[in-house]
Formats: C-alpha cells, sequence, structure tokens
C-alpha cells in the first residue's frame, strides 16, 4: 500500500495557534464526516482538549443513508459520547447542536457568577479534518455567511472568532492533520473523501482504492449502473485501467479524477466508507 504523508506548513502553524487559542474555548466541537465517522476522528483532539466538554458533530449527514444516522448515534452514546448530526449545506440539525453547545458552555458561567463575576458569552471551537464542513457548519450556526467555506480542502486559512449571539462565540480554525498518519487505511479514507490535501497522494492509487473499498463493503451496484462495467473479479487497479480504455482513451488520471470526483460529490449515491464496529 502506497503511503500518504501530509504536513505542510500552513498545517502545523494552524496547529499551533489553535493550541494557543484552546486555553481560551470552554466548548470544543469536533466535526467528522459521516462517510468515515471513525477515520475522521483525529488522534491528538482529546489531549489537546483535556477535561473541556467536547461535542462530536457528525456532519455531511446528508451521504449516508439515513438508516445508518441512528446507528452511529447508538454507536457514540454507548461509549458514553454525545453526538449530533448534522448537514453544513443545508443547515440541518443545527438548532440541537447550537442548544447542546450553550449548555456545555454553562458551567463557565455558573463558576464566575460563584466569584461574584458577571456572565461572558461560552466560547466554542470547530476542530476536524480539513473539508469536512467546518466553516459551513459555522455560517449555519450563526445564520449568515460570517467565514468562507468551499468546496477543496484548504480554504479556511487564519483562525476566526465569530459572535453567534449574546451568548455564544465561536472559534472557526483551518483543518488539522496529525504530522505522522499511523493509520493509512484511515489515511485512504481521508483521500477518498477529499478531507486532506491532494498533494499528499496519488490519484490513481487512492481512486482504485476507493473502487477495492466499496468491494469490500459489497456497495459496486453503482460501478455497472453509472459507468455499464461490473466490478465482481476485477481489483480497483484493473478495473481503473479497464474504464480508462473504455472511456477515455487510456487516461488512467482522468479516470480517476472522474471516480473521486463522482463520490466526492455524491453523484455515486450515498455511499458510506465505514459502518460502526458492532453494526448488524
Ligand atoms: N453535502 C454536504 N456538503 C457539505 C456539508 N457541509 C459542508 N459541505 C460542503 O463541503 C465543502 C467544504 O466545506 P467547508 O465548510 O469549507 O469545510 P472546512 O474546510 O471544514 O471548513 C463546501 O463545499 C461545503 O458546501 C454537508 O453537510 N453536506
Ligand atoms: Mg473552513
Amino acid at each position: 500500500m502506497p503511503t500518504i504523508q501530509w504536513y505542510p506548513g500552513h498545517i502545523a502553524k494552524a496547529e499551533r495557534e489553535l493550541k494557543k487559542q484552546l486555553k481560551y474555548v470552554d466548548v470544543v466541537l469536533e466535526v467528522l464526516d459521516a462517510r468515515i465517522p471513525l477515520a475522521s476522528q483525529h488522534p491528538q483532539v482529546s489531549q489537546w482538549i483535556g477535561n473541556k466538554p467536547r461535542l462530536l458533530v457528525i456532519n455531511r449527514q446528508d451521504m449516508i443513508p439515513e438508516a445508518l444516522h441512528s446507528q452511529w448515534v447508538n454507536y457514540f452514546q454507548r461509549q458514553g459520547i454525545d453526538v449530533y448530526l448534522t448537514d453544513g449545506q443545508q443547515g440541518i440539525g443545527i438548532k440541537p447542536l447550537l442548544k447542546a453547545t450553550q449548555k456545555a458552555g454553562e458551567a463557565v458561567n455558573e463558576k464566575r457568577r460563584s466569584r461574584g463575576m458577571r456572565d461572558r458569552a461560552v466560547r466554542a471551537v470547530v476542530i476536524g479534518f480539513p473539508n469536512v464542513g467546518k466553516s459551513a457548519l459555522i455560517n449555519r450556526l450563526v445564520g449568515r455567511k460570517a467565514v468562507q467555506s468551499g468546496r477543496k480542502a484548504g480554504i479556511t486559512r487564519q483562525l476566526k472568532w465569530v459572535r453567534i449571539s449574546q451568548q455564544i462565540d465561536l472559534l472557526d480554525a483551518p483543518g488539522v492533520i496529525p504530522p505522522k498518519l499511523e493509520d493509512q487505511k484511515a489515511a485512504i479514507k481521508l483521500a477518498i473523501c477529499d478531507d486532506i490535501g491532494e498533494a499528499a497522494y496519488d490519484l490513481q492509487n487512492v481512486a482504485a482504492a476507493l473502487v477495492d473499498l466499496l468491494s469490500e463493503l459489497e456497495t459496486t451496484e453503482i460501478f455497472d449502473q453509472r459507468y455499464n462495467i461490473p466490478v465482481e473479479g476485477l481489483s480497483g487497479e484493473s478495473y481503473l485501467a479497464t474504464l480508462a480504455s473504455q472511456r477515455h482513451n487510456e487516461d488512467q488520471e482522468r479516470t480517476a479524477r472522474e471516480l473521486l470526483n463522482d463520490f466526492r460529490k455524491g453523484l455515486m449515491g450515498k455511499l458510506p466508507l465505514e459502518y460502526p464496529p458492532d453494526y448488524l
């Protein structure tokens, strides 16, 4: 398996600045990608935030089948973790998240009051891998386009505080990526979902890995339907080669980009790349 490693200067800088700001933050919203809620958990977040309250947000809920929603909620709740499913693009699931943020931060004001101090706005930060939808969620939480959000990873370069209401201030942070991607299976899923920069990997390898992964999960009908070539019996690599020769004059790079784009835009349908480990 080819290794995926990517830790450019701007990500390192983002991480340093985020850690500085974390001191001032009361609540952490960690945003995951619904297609890969396990792989999109940043391994160092727990360590960074210590015992600050954390809310898990499974964004891109529209990109997985609805039947999976409650499965993921149950999976995390069994571990005592509160999760919120959202669609940052359409603005779904925002109110409960807003309420929970407010509630999680209330302890701060209780403490202040007990010391005779006045209440202040709860400070929350939104963190996660690049491109999982952090900025889109913030815009939905605030109800206007307060920060930039866009299709490619790396749109948010600066940390930015946004006043959501009298009660909540929210910090938008650039995506963070661990310096070393120890779990390469997770790294490939992040690459497939466009949650790490494209400079990190070879497009053809990742497109082939997508085909292999969907074969493993037995969700390959889409290939017959969309490209008129079934996957059965073919490795991802041979599938890519076959598709390239039938559709794109042997151009495997172009074919790889097409496959990945189709997946990323949801044109293949709602295709999760992970299920809760105890999924029945
Ligand atoms: N389908 C879908 N797209 C989303 C969702 N949330 C964000 N996006 C899109 O994903 C892209 C990346 O979003 P952005 O907010 O910039 O991600 P960030 O890098 O984590 O801040 C944008 O094109 C958003 O419109 C969602 O829940 N569902
Ligand atoms: Mg952003």
